[in-house]
């Protein structure tokens, strides 16, 4: 901060002082010690792809998935949540059961924040029995792991509060999600502000797709793209078909982000995005071969980056 110039003082001057006087946040401004307005952290992806590797390794030692009601699906959970516990976060197990087997949600809550506005943002770690679901949906479930364990390392303090789940069952028909929002009294489900949901989202061979559910989350989401001058299309073919629909046919707000599942690219969309046309975003979707050489790196890395953007920026 410049002291030299007399009367005048920084905008970061100004919010300390303002913080001093009120002996802690005041309603509007940033908490004590805080910025004013908060950046979100470039997310790094090669630890995203860390966590693929692991999700991969754990396929491969179950009988090559992570389905729902498998052995393969509670140890993706259990290395989810140890990486969660050991950063800070407060987090619940939640089980059910489906189609005869046993299930589990996993709830991480960052302390601190507004728990009447909550913002809330899940993936899927099941996968199908075919595969050990890499794309569908290791992705999303290493990009909002590696996104809360930057909230974790930036100890970021935002004026809301922030919650992140991994669903179970999505594959036999967002199972999980269902339970978790069924569950939730009318009272706690107004306190969720907004949920964002993302389900493959490093597709091999990617478009740029954002929900147009919200138009404030959406508008997150098209600012973060428009940033990087990557163009976005509005994503149509998921309506109903991810764990966002629970929270949407409940009242909740609901946004994401989604590359592609096995819909062709057109010449339209490859001149815009690169890629192959003619060809599936994701021609391994639900098959054998989604594993992690079925990702697109480039992809993974603006996405993971676009949720740690969304989570910083409706949460402050
Ligand atoms: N991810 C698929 C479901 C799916 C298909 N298209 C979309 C679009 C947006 C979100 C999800 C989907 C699955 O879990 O099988
Ligand atoms: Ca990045
Ligand atoms: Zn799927
Ligand atoms: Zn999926």
């Amino acid at each position: 901060m410049k002291l030299s110039v007399p009367g005048r003082v920084t905008a970061t001057a100004v919010v300390a002082t303002v913080s001093l006087l009120a002996g802690g946040s005041i309603a509007g401004a940033a908490p004590a010690g805080q910025p004013a307005v908060a950046a979100a952290p470039d997310i790094p992806v090669a630890n995203v792809k860390a966590h693929l590797t692991q999700l991969q390794s754990i396929a491969t030692a179950n009988g090559g998935n992570r389905a729902h009601g498998r052995a393969g699906y509670k140890a993706s959970l259990d290395y989810v949540k140890a990486k969660l516990d050991a950063a800070g976060f407060t987090t619940t197990v939640q089980q059910f059961t489906s189609s005869g087997r046993t299930g589990y949600n996993l709830i991480a809550d960052w302390p601190g924040g507004d728990t009447n506005q909550v913002v809330m943002s899940g993936s899927h770690l099941d996968s199908v029995t075919a595969g050990a679901g890499i794309n569908d949906n290791g992705s999303g479930s290493a990009a909002v792991l590696e996104t809360a364990l930057a909230v974790s390392r930036a100890g970021y303090q935002p004026t809301k509060h922030l919650r992140f789940a991994w669903w179970g069952a999505e594959e036999l028909g967002m199972v999980g999600s269902r339970f978790y929002v069924n569950g939730l009294s009318t009272a706690n489900r107004s306190r969720i502000s907004g949920y964002l949901n993302f389900d493959m989202i490093g597709s091999p061979n990617p478009g740029y797709f954002v929900y147009d559910d919200d138009p404030a989350i959406e508008k997150t989401f098209k600012a973060y793209y428009a940033g990087l001058g990557v163009p976005t299309e509005i994503e149509t073919e998921g309506d109903g078909r991810s764990d966002h629909a629970p929270f949407k046919n409940a009242g909740v707000p609901v946004g994401g982000l989604f590359s592609g599942a096995d819909y062709v690219k057109t010449a339209a969309q490859a001149a815009k995005w690169g890629g192959t046309s003619g060809l599936a975003f994701d021609r391994c979707y639900h098959s054998s071969c989604d594993t992690t050489a079925n990702i697109n790196d480039t992809a993974l890395d603006r996405n993971s980056d676009a949720v740690a953007y969304a989570v910083w920026e409706l949460s402050q």
